[in-house]
């Protein structure tokens, strides 16, 4: 194992010398963040059935060092001019939770939506730039599948049956962007030398994204975020 950890590292600095860098960084809350509320799913016993101890509302993960999950980071006004990944990003219902909470994806990327639980859903997205979606998946339909045509600032996509079911999709026209996992921690790779403006994105702070600028230069370049409370005025 470590041997291959070993051979990752200098495959990485090989690539980072031709050009092309990594940009990694990390999301914390500054502030006692509030408490994860467990999720009443009474009103649908094959969603309740399905979580041995409640599943806990994922609007604001924070770890005990303040660390943010689920945030949303990208660069703002790239230009970009490659292809779209063939691979599909990929949506799951299971638990009657969206996971992953968030996504990122590139415009004209198909979007796998996969039904993993034995009760129906009704998939309802809620862009305003690209068309309104509203899919009904009984428990026999395991997969459908969507494209967002157009680049798009983040929006719903809600479930119709289940109230508590919510997910937050923004479609872009380039491949720089990444949502922090458990850890606040963000990974970019593949970005051209340039000086870019790079934002963060939590829910809970929906019109108070935060913005830095970013120069990066033959290899790693690193940038962390640091929310806090609103001020009470
Ligand atoms: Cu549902």
């Amino acid at each position: 194992m470590r041997k291959m950890i070993n051979i990752v590292a200098i495959a990485s600095f090989a690539f980072s010398a031709i050009g092309a860098s990594e940009v990694t960084g990390n999301v914390k809350f500054i502030g006692k963040g509030p408490k994860a509320k467990p999720i009443r799913m009474d009103a649908d016993p094959v969603c309740a059935a399905s979580h041995q101890v409640a599943a806990k509302s994922e609007s604001f993960i924070m770890d005990k060092d303040g660390n943010l999950a689920n945030v949303l980071v990208y660069f703002k006004g790239v230009k970009y001019s490659g292809n779209v990944p063939s691979t599909p990003a990929v949506l799951d219902q299971a638990g009657c939770v969206y996971t992953p909470r968030v996504i990122g994806v590139q415009a004209g990327q198909t979007v796998k939506i996969l039904n993993n639980d034995a009760t129906m859903h009704n998939i309802h997205g809620l862009p305003k730039v690209n068309r309104e979606f509203n899919k009904g998946m009984p428990k026999s339909l395991k997969e459908i599948s969507t494209v967002f045509e157009k680049p798009e600032d983040v929006f719903v996509i809600k479930c119709d049956v289940h109230p508590w079911m919510k997910n937050y999709t923004q479609v872009f026209d380039h491949p720089y962007f990444a949502v922090t996992g458990s850890d606040g921690r963000f990974s970019i790779p593949n970005v051209p030398d340039g000086t870019y403006e790079i934002v963060a994105w939590q829910e809970k702070f929906k019109n108070k994204v935060l913005t830095q600028s970013i120069t990066v230069k033959d290899g790693a370049a690193s940038v962390n975020f640091e929310f806090t409370r609103p001020k009470k005025k």
